[in-house]
């Protein structure tokens, strides 16, 4: 190996040693974008998983913000919001991959597509489910309360009686994403890019609490979420 390549992969190892640390509840689509993107880079990290009720640790480590994804770095520093964090990790030679050079525009406004209208429609479809799953009556009436305070009293239960509309709503805004993904493994052809990323935290979003919801939607996603799953390097 000549000299220049051994101190390339010496200082590698020494820059990852630490690993990064995600702080993720176990439904949010942000977090498990972020997961999925750290996954697929092969890049070492530990997953905490912070309980609803229960936010100390983080509010004490970002100063005050208590949302997920939070991403602490190896060298320490905190990083908050999902969509900053990837194009942190977007940095990184081993992610580069995900966010191709030819196709940055198309995979960024595929992001923000689907955290933009995709998110908006899904999240009302997974909250009654992600709600009744919380483990105690005090996280329950939080989420509650935090949904209540943004969109309306009630506005959980009104989801749970509007969610055949809701799952055609999704098929509706999904259905370019659907056909792409029937006819190719990934958004952008043979491999996967954050824009595969991003709908994966979807999926995974409506999987983690009540797995039927996703193939209500379309079984195309489904095959799609196996295939992202399946793209992760073996450890
Ligand atoms: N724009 C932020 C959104 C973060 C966010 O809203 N996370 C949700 C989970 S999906 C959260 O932490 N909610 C806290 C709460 O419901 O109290 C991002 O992209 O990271």
């Amino acid at each position: 190996m000549a000299a220049c390549e051994f101190s390339f992969a010496f200082a590698r190892a020494i820059r990852y040693r630490r690993g990064m640390k995600l702080y993720r509840f176990r439904y949010s689509p942000y977090a498990r974008k972020v997961q999925m993107m750290l996954e697929l880079a092969g890049l070492r990290h530990e997953v905490v998983e912070v309980r609803y009720g229960e936010r100390e640790e983080l509010a004490q480590l970002t100063g005050g913000y208590f949302h997920v994804p939070v991403l602490v770095l190896d060298d320490g520093e905190v990083v908050t919001e999902s969509r900053r964090i990837c194009e942190r990790l977007a940095g990184h030679p081993e992610a580069r991959h995900l966010v191709p050079a030819p196709l940055h525009a198309a995979v960024w406004a595929f992001h923000d597509f689907i955290e933009g209208p995709v998110e908006d429609v899904l999240f009302r479809i997974a909250s009654p489910a992600v709600r009744a799953k919380w483990p105690t009556a005090w996280e329950r009436a939080l989420y509650t309360l935090i949904k209540e305070r943004k969109f309306g009293v009630g506005c959980v239960d009104a989801w749970d009686a509007a969610r055949p509309e809701l799952i055609q709503r999704a098929r509706s805004v999904l259905e370019p994403a659907r056909q792409t993904l029937a006819a190719q493994r990934f958004v952008f052809g043979d491999a996967p890019t954050l824009a595969d990323v991003a709908l994966y935290g979807q999926w995974a979003m409506l999987e983690a609490e009540a797995p039927e919801l996703l193939d209500q939607i379309s079984p195309v996603f489904v095959a799609h979420a196996r295939r992202v799953e399946q793209a992760r390097p073996s450890r």
